[in-house]
């Protein structure tokens, strides 16, 4: 039902290490879940080096990116799919700017963080880039395709 309907996306959200570090896991998710989105997929994994890598390889000619990889695999991550209609741009506005000075008080980073390089979570760009960093970091027996029995704020 739901995947049938117009405008419906899914979305890589990934609770980075300082993320799950400070204690915010409960927090970060419960934003996405009060906002309506369907929740298709959730773990904790400790990223392996290639899998940070191979997220992050548009990014691989970036003076921060070696940075950025011992970031990612610093700890624990929580892996997220989330589905629902424009759930990819919605949710880059819940998370706000990259750093999170510039971050607008309410949004994620705004509320829970300081520095660009520990900005606590990450989500996809575009919906192809969420199709993408799904199939990375999920195997397909890991996502429930399931609806709510009562939805009426998907609708
Ligand atoms: P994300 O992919 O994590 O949602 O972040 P984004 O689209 O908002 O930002 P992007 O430019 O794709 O950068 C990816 C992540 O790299 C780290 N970063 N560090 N100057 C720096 O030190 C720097 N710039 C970016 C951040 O963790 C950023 O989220």
């Amino acid at each position: 039902l739901v995947a049938a309907m117009e405008g419906v996306e899914e979305t890589y959200i990934m609770i980075k290490p300082d993320g799950v570090q400070r204690g915010l896991v409960g927090e970060i998710i419960s934003r996405f879940e009060k906002k309506g989105f369907l929740l298709k997929g959730l773990k904790l994994f400790q990223c392996p080096k290639e899998l940070a890598e191979e997220h992050y390889k548009d990014l691989k000619d970036k003076s921060f990116y070696p940075k950025l990889i011992g970031y990612i695999t610093s700890g624990p991550v929580v892996c997220m799919a989330w589905e629902g209609v424009g759930v990819v741009a919605s949710a880059r506005k819940l998370i706000g700017a990259t750093n999170p000075l510039q971050a607008e008080p309410g949004t994620i980073r705004g509320d829970l963080a300081v520095q660009t390089g520990r900005n606590v979570v990450h989500g996809s760009d575009s919906p192809e880039n969420g199709h993408r960093e799904i199939a990375l970091w999920f195997k397909e027996s890991e996502l429930c395709q399931w609806v709510p029995a009562q939805a009426p704020w998907l609708m």
